[in-house]
């Protein structure tokens, strides 16, 4: 039987959380939260910066003004944040040969082909967009900081991912307490350029839609794991696919030194691993490739129980709901 959510209520009074049904619905996925805020974060490098801290409030409310059809505004950035991002790209570009997978290597040089990606300028995240859309029919959207795990994995349920436009402090262009455009653009674009990571991203976001916060925590600590700060094998050496890995010098040189812990992943350990978010991990999960990373997740969500199962029309980009047999 096919049925809205609102309507799946059972005898049992089974009750879910509320979750966007069509991708327009994304509107209503705003949630953020404010714990690394350059506003209420003390060791935020902008913290004592009130121009700075204006600059990113400015470019954060074209996030809030923003409807899911539009086109994303463009940024004017000036050459101070140009210089913080040629920093970074500069400095990154090179280490990737050695520690990025083929997957982000390959994805980086089409975009610096067709997208503008280049140390001189911060692309624009309506040409990203377009870009990203045409390889695996992921679609950017603005957000205006750090979103609440629910609202963020559930957009990329429906091949959305949300995008931070203003770029970190220009005192520390290695580090970035909070999600920003170098974060985003470097670390996460080129990963969502590639297929198999793209049904696995989405894959991750159609399992957390009305999943109970414990899930959702779970969700989100493997996301952490894999997404974030994953490792993968390839032709016999490790290589890194994570953004948080891929937009960070001192920690993606960590991650493939000897000093961490490696495991194999599997999704049940990561789903529970305690993690980092103020340095670096001391443990990575090593995946033999996306593919299996992709099935053992497979694996991983059949255990997970809700009392309904979504089905993702890609010709409507919307979610079918419907009861679990
Ligand atoms: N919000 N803007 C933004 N960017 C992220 O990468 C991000 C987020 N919220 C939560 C999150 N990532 C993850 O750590 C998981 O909790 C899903
Ligand atoms: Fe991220």
């Amino acid at each position: 039987i096919k049925r809205n959510a609102e309507d799946v209520k059972t005898t049992r009074e089974v009750k879910f959380h509320w979750f966007p049904k069509k991708i327009a619905d994304l509107d209503k996925c705003h949630h953020l939260v404010t714990k690394f805020d350059p506003d209420l974060d003390q060791d935020h490098p902008g913290f004592t910066d009130p121009a700075y801290r204006q600059r990113r409030k400015m470019i954060g409310d074209i996030a809030f003004r923003y409807r899911h059809g539009q086109l994303i505004p463009r940024v004017e950035y000036t050459e101070e944040e140009i210089g913080t991002w040629r920093e970074v790209y500069s400095t990154l570009r090179d280490l990737y040969i050695t520690h990025a997978c083929s997957e982000y290597l390959e994805s980086l040089c089409l975009l610096e082909r067709y997208c503008g990606y280049s140390p001189d300028s911060i692309p624009q995240l309506e040409d990203v967009s377009c870009f990203i859309k045409e390889r695996t029919g992921f679609l950017l959207r603005p957000v205006a900081g750090l979103l609440s795990a629910r609202d963020f994995l559930a957009s990329l349920a429906f091949r959305v991912f949300q995008c931070t436009q203003y770029i970190r402090h220009a005192s520390s262009p290695m580090h970035s307490p909070e999600p920003d455009c170098v974060h985003e653009l470097l670390g996460h674009v080129p990963m969502l350029a590639d297929r198999t990571f793209a049904q696995f991203s989405q894959n991750l976001g159609l399992a957390s839609l009305g999943a109970s916060d414990e899930d959702i925590e779970k969700l989100s600590t493997l996301y952490w794991f894999t997404v974030e700060y994953g490792l993968c094998k390839q032709n016999g050496e490790v290589r890194a696919y994570g953004a948080g890995l891929l937009s960070s010098y001192g920690e993606l040189v960590h991650s493939l030194s000897d000093e961490p812990e490696t495991r194999q992943f599997e999704p049940e350990a990561a789903a529970v691993q305690p993690y980092q978010d103020q340095t670096y991990q001391p443990v990575y999960f090593v995946s033999e490739s996306f593919s299996d990373a992709k099935e053992k997740f497979r694996g991983y969500m059949a255990g997970i129980k809700r009392p309904f199962s979504v089905k993702f029309d890609p010709y409507t980009s919307s979610v079918e709901v419907l009861d679990s047999p």
